[in-house]
């Protein structure tokens, strides 16, 4: 069993996957506006795995004996100034989610919650590669910089992505 403020943070991450998936989801439909598939598949993707993230705190919720409440999405920001300035900001929504992860860690363990502190391993994890990925990403921007060949490339590139889960470009 949780603890009620446990829960609550728990439901609240949920809801904050959820919204990843709804970022990722707005990401897509820039850049299947900007004629660029393969980042539009990289996102599409993206979204589908933050909704695999908000079932994994979906079911254990339940599986603590807590009680998942659903709260409202916030709506997604909808254009980005550049294809860059997207990537840039999944990466500052990545650094973001990472400090969510490491709160509920240090929530874990200051209630001596250790099943929570074992079940957020996963996500600490994930984390890493997450901005790893994003970071990557965002600094081959940064080396294309006008090049309309050098953002094809890139282009090409992340449409190589093709299984939720799969978090590499
Ligand atoms: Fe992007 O890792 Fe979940 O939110």
């Amino acid at each position: 069993m949780i603890s009620q403020k446990m829960e609550t943070e728990l439901n609240k991450q949920l809801n904050e996957e959820l919204f990843s998936s709804y970022l990722y989801l707005s990401m897509c439909a820039y850049f299947e506006d900007k004629n660029l598939e393969g980042m539009a598949q990289w996102m599409r993707m993206q979204a589908e795995e933050e909704n695999l993230h908000a079932m994994k705190f979906f079911d254990y919720i339940i599986r603590v004996g807590g009680r998942v409440k659903l709260e409202a999405i916030k709506k997604p920001k909808f254009s980005w100034k550049s294809p860059k300035a997207a990537f840039e900001d999944a990466l500052a929504h990545e650094k973001h989610i990472t400090g969510r992860i490491n709160f509920l860690v240090d929530l874990a363990y200051s209630e001596k919650d250790h099943a929570t502190a074992t079940f957020l391993n996963w996500f600490v994890d994930e984390q890493v590669e997450e901005e790893d990925t994003v970071t990557k990403i965002v600094e081959s921007f940064k080396l294309i910089g006008n090049d309309p060949s050098g953002l094809f490339l890139l282009d090409r590139e992340l449409s190589q992505r093709n299984a939720a889960g799969d978090t590499q470009n």
